[in-house]
């Protein structure tokens, strides 16, 4: 007889019947992870419901809150449905037909650029278009409008994370993939909160270490939720992680636990980098780092003795004044323990945005696509004559970073603005000055899905994009696997595509008559798939297709025309459609540099960060929390997520708030050097006595105050650094402010 008894359906749980009538195949649009989602459609073609692919390899039929609900992102309020212009801000918007906007904005960047230079129209774009989408901009911008003005937000984000690679590798592309979880001994994990930020690549790593245990270290001054399940917390001094590596590296050289091997035969530079950390002996770095000196030492001996042993690292690293140089020491410290390249043995940066790879891969933001540079003759030469176009059309050296663009149009340099997929009123530091900026442009274009976004408060003109599933494209994720986006139902209103968008807005110009802008997306892929190919190119597509990364839940490259052979030939004989393409770069030890060694770089730490002092006593922190996405246009509308998050807010020390008489739940002001800020304060141990953490979802907010300061390599702001004071402030008017700032 059964021991279980038949339990009696008291109270079942009852998921409602969406009525779900086809699922469609496509990639969330939100972080980095690359999760394969199914969108559930009705029998009139609605978006109703949205689940997790259970083939992909990235997320197992898992979807973290975000993906869950992405289906409602396409009909909440505020999305824009026709262009919109109007002669100045603050005027009313006039709605207006494509063929009228698209002839304006054509002869007004025509016009600045006659009257003031071609550089004097600047285009920042994003991380959060499609792939083929950013190729498409890439030839605009270099080779249609030839302003070499031209940058994404993906200054803000990862922009130290390409720095470094290149310093170290000579070139950009992260060497390892979410597998190396299930083969490593040992991870470290540098300002990177997974469970919030990248849950399911969170969930990989757990499932990794509940098969098979190895030590998780967590390196972040807060005790984040991914700290909690660390087995060592280091709750480092605000911007100094890099003392803790060259400390790391100091214990790792003296105590003879390097690989020699490795060493000698992949890498140069070992004499410098020994030279420089000499000055970081455990108890002098232990001052600087606020991590003791047996912590170091134990820490070391662990990731030395490690048999694999791989980090991954985020914003705590990347948004500092030495955010690149942090990336450095991050691969040095790989390299000087044969730690590239090899199951469980990597230096994994891990993606903020879902497609930031994309944009370094093929946008021509930094360069030209593919990973060309501007700076290589042979480079220009080949794209012109690809494109067909003179090569003298291109500039010789990369323009102004985002960063530099915003000062360029304070100073009168440039006097047009178009943005692309991106919200500096929200995002951008010491926004008091962005918006000044802003308001000094002659002509700023918004190119956005929802017309309610802050920033287009200070535009002339609104160009109203389709957003996510409505369109059809690549992302690349963290692992450089490349996943597609298939078009699920058709843009709202009289929304476009931005793939329709810089093929029209093409037309406008001289070159763009010489220039072939493909009708659609699988067009322009096929021409980037061209582009790839060649001898030592890692980035290289050239063997996959649409509906192979279809069919695959994803491909990872680099995947060749001949490795897409081999894998038909061995499919013949399984019967499987899918692959896998490259999980690894640099397996073999040979890098993009000339002489295929890695560079070892000495990194002498300089303390330029903005220290709490008597006026300003509390370190600023900042970041994201789980159900919100960057600046709230998507997740602050849909009801499932922004109720759990409606306000902003600031973790305070609950004895640091006793010390102000501060009250758990009351409203404070914050001042910085660069303004103030009102949130309500949650009273928590997860920070400091001396630190506060502020998510930067909501307008009006944290960038108010944030310092901003740049990183001299990869010109990426420390967000996370800066100093501010708490004051009191009328609670009632606090709350009326709160209510008024909301905008949804
Ligand atoms: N839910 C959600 N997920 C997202 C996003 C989102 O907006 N919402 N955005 C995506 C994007 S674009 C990005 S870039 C990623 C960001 O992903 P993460 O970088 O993981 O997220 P953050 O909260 O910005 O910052 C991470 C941590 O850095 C720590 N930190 C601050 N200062 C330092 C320091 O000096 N040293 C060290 N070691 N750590 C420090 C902070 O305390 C914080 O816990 O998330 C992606 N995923
Ligand atoms: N204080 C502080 N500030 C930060 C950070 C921090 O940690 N702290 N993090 C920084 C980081 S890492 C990042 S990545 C930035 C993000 O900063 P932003 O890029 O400015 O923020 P988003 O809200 O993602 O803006 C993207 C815009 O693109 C729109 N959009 C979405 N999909 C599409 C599309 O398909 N087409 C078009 N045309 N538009 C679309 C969205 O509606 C949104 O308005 O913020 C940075 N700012
Ligand atoms: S983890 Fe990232 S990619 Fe996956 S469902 Fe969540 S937001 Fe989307
Ligand atoms: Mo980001």
């Amino acid at each position: 007889m059964s021991i279980f008894f038949k339990r009696k359906e008291k109270n079942p749980i009852r998921i409602a019947d969406k009525k779900v009538h086809e699922w469609k195949y496509t990639t969330c649009g939100y972080c980095s992870t690359g999760c394969s989602i199914e969108v559930g459609l009705d029998i009139d073609g609605k978006a109703v419901a949205s689940r997790g692919n259970a083939n992909a390899d990235v997320n197992r039929g898992k979807l973290c809150i975000k993906g869950i609900f992405e289906h409602e992102l396409f009909e909440v309020a505020g999305r824009g449905d026709k262009p919109l212009m109007r002669n100045k801000p603050f005027e009313p918007w006039v709605k207006s037909d494509w063929d009228t906007t698209l002839d304006r904005m054509g002869s007004e960047i025509k016009r600045i650029q006659d009257t003031y230079g071609k550089d004097s129209f600047a285009i920042v774009s994003t991380g959060q278009l499609l792939t083929e989408e950013f190729y498409s901009l890439g030839k605009l911008a270099r080779g249609c409008i030839g302003s070499n003005n031209y940058d994404g937000n993906t200054t803000l984000c990862m922009a130290s994370a390409v720095s470094g690679y290149k310093r170290s590798f000579g070139s950009d592309g992260p060497p390892g993939c979410y597998e190396d979880f299930e083969h490593t001994d040992c991870l470290i994990a540098w300002g990177s909160n997974l469970p919030e930020q990248h849950p399911i690549i969170y969930w990989r790593l757990k499932e990794a270490m509940e098969k098979r245990k190895f030590p998780l270290i967590v390196v972040d001054p807060r005790v984040t939720m991914l700290a909690q399940f660390a087995d060592i917390h280091l709750a480092v001094t605000p911007g100094t992680d890099l003392a803790l590596m060259n400390s790391l590296m100091y214990v790792i050289l003296d105590e003879g636990l390097e690989d020699r091997g490795y060493i000698n035969a992949h890498t140069k530079g070992i004499e410098e980098v020994e030279a420089c950390v000499k000055d970081y002996d455990p108890v002098s770095a232990s001052k600087i780092c606020g991590i003791d000196e047996d912590t170091i030492r134990h820490v070391a001996r662990i990731y030395a003795n490690a048999g694999a042993a791989m980090s991954i690292w985020t914003m705590g690293i990347n948004q500092s004044t030495h955010g690149s140089d942090g990336v450095v020491g991050i691969n040095s410290l790989n390299l000087i323990t044969g730690n590239i390249g090899k199951p469980g043995g990597t230096s994994l940066s891990i993606t903020g945005q879902c497609n930031a790879m994309g944009t370094r891969e093929w946008s021509s933001c930094s360069g030209l696509p593919g990973y060309r540079y501007l700076e290589n003759p042979a480079d220009r030469k080949e794209i012109a004559d690809f494109w067909g176009i003179d090569e003298e059309f291109f500039p010789k050296k990369r323009g102004l970073a985002e960063t530099d663009i915003f000062p360029a149009i304070e100073t009168g340099q440039i006097k047009g603005l178009w943005l692309v997929a991106t919200n500096p009123m929200t995002s951008m530091p010491n926004t008091a000055r962005i918006r000044k900026t802003l308001e000094k442009l002659d002509f700023l274009v918004i190119q956005d899905a929802y017309a309610d976004v802050e920033t287009t408060q200070y535009a002339h003109m609104f160009l109203p994009a389709a957003v996510w599933a409505e369109k059809e494209g690549c992302f690349t994720n963290t692992e450089r696997r490349i996943n597609i986006v298939r078009k699920v139902q058709e843009p709202i209103g009289d929304s476009k595509s931005d793939f329709w968008i810089f093929k029209e807005l093409a037309k406008r110009f001289e070159n763009g008559k010489k220039i072939h802008f493909p009708e659609t997306p699988e067009g322009a892929f096929n021409e980037m798939r061209q582009l790839s190919k060649g001898e030592g190119r890692t980035l290289d597509i050239s063997g996959m297709t649409h509906q192979k990364i279809e069919d695959s839940c994803g491909i990872q490259w680099p995947y060749t025309e001949n490795d897409s052979v081999a894998d038909e030939v061995a499919q013949g004989e399984s019967g499987k459609a899918s692959v896998k393409g490259s999980q690894r770069l640099y397996s073999d030890g040979k890098f993009q540099t000339k002489d295929g060694k890695a560079n070892l770089i000495p990194l002498p730490f300089v303390n330029n960060n903005e220290v709490p002092c008597d006026e300003f006593p509390f370190w600023m922190n900042s970041g994201r929390v789980v159900e919100h996405f960057h600046t709230r246009t998507r997740t602050g509308k849909i009801g499932n997520l922004n109720k759990y998050s409606p306000t902003p807010y600031m973790e305070m020390n609950p004895d640091a708030a006793a010390e102000l008489s501060v009250k758990h739940g009351s409203y404070v002001r914050i001042v910085s050097r660069r303004g103030d800020a009102v949130v309500m304060v949650q009273t928590t141990q997860r920070v400091a006595r001396n630190a506060v953490f502020i998510p930067f979802h909501f307008y009006d907010c944290v960038n108010r105050v944030s310092l901003g300061l740049l990183d001299p390599h990869s010109r990426q702001p420390a967000f996370k650094q800066g100093s501010i004071r708490i004051e009191a402030v009328d609670q009632e008017m606090a709350g009326q402010l709160n209510v008024e700032r909301r905008s949804y």
